[in-house]
């Protein structure tokens, strides 16, 4: 089955793609995901200064999902400036995933990285691991003047990652936010911020930064993540495409995203934990599936959730 998918324009040959995150921070990584089955190349969130990130152990996998605090470890956005014009010889998209630690970081590193011809850039409002900075995405004014600076210097389509909201109230003030100011994509979600998981037999943590708190992916967060896409497409419909991120761990939990309005979905803890072949395994799945269900492809069931 054909398992390509359009967002904002693009064409996307798989609709499955790696999480901003998930083995995507080297040029090693990131040639890799050009050489598998992933539909994109998408970027580790980049900051203007390299980093190294937050101290080990800093990532967890249990047997719900996984936990992590990593701090933005990335090469700074000048080194993904400079790959992102090889990467595109894989003949898929490259998704720039830029983040910052201050407003005027993100203006600076999206001015550049969108001269440097990545397909589509994903603004990241919602990193819940820096200590002492709230995630932008849970504040709507912060939110909207980052997004207005941003969008003025990028010419290719412009998407955000949003946290998770859990009040339909948060759902109506962001969509307002997104409505008004120009944005092609949306990106659903990011980790569940500042969760903690414990280790009863050695009665600790399991990660250091942050005394253990970190960010949830995983199973845990698929009907956080299902909610949140589906509260966005009951808002724009058609008019704006949905990359649905959260839980996807076989070919159904990917149906199910998109039955709640994804045009896409982002393979994030289980890319961590399985490796580059999770790629053919989930697109062999979502074919049975589709094939099942009687849907000719990804687009055919986008949205088509049925209420009781
Ligand atoms: O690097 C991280 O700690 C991190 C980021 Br930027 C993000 O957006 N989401 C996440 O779970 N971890």
């Amino acid at each position: 089955m054909d398992l390509s998918v359009t967002i904002a324009g693009v064409r996307v040959p798989s609709c499955f793609m790696n999480a901003a995150g998930a083995h995507c921070v080297t040029r090693e990584e990131l040639e890799a995901l050009g050489r598998s089955r992933s539909g994109a190349i998408v970027t580790k969130s980049m900051t203007l200064e390299p980093r190294q990130g937050n101290p080990e152990p800093r990532y967890c996998g249990f047997p719900g999902g996984s936990i992590n605090s990593m701090g933005l470890p990335n090469l700074g956005y000048l080194a993904y400036a400079d790959l992102i014009p090889s990467l595109r010889r894989f003949g898929k998209p490259v998704i720039a995933s830029v983040a910052g630690l201050c407003e005027d970081d993100f203006v600076t590193i999206a001015a550049v990285i969108d001269k440097s011809g990545p397909d589509l850039i994903e603004v990241n409002l919602s990193c819940p691991n820096l200590p002492g900075k709230p995630q932008i995405g849970y504040d709507p004014e912060a939110s909207e003047r980052l997004i207005r600076r941003v969008r003025q210097v990028v010419t290719v389509p412009m998407g955000v990652k949003l946290p998770p909201y859990f009040d339909p109230a948060h759902h109506d003030i962001m969509a307002q936010v997104i409505g008004r100011t120009g944005v092609d994509f949306l990106s659903l979600i990011n980790s569940v911020g500042n969760g903690l998981v414990v280790d009863p037999e050695r009665e600790t943590v399991v990660i250091k930064p942050k005394g253990g708190f970190g960010g949830l992916g995983g199973p845990v967060i698929k009907p956080i993540a299902l909610a949140n896409v589906r509260a966005f497409w009951t808002r724009f419909e058609d008019r704006l495409p949905i990359i649905g991120t959260g839980g996807v761990t076989t070919g159904i939990d990917a149906f199910e995203h998109l039955l709640c309005g994804a045009s896409a979905v982002q393979i994030g803890t289980v890319l961590v934990e399985e490796g580059l072949g999770v790629f053919e395994r989930l697109e062999q799945e979502l074919t049975a599936v589709l094939d099942r269900k009687g849907y000719a492809s990804p687009a055919a069931c986008r949205g088509k959730l049925k209420e009781l």
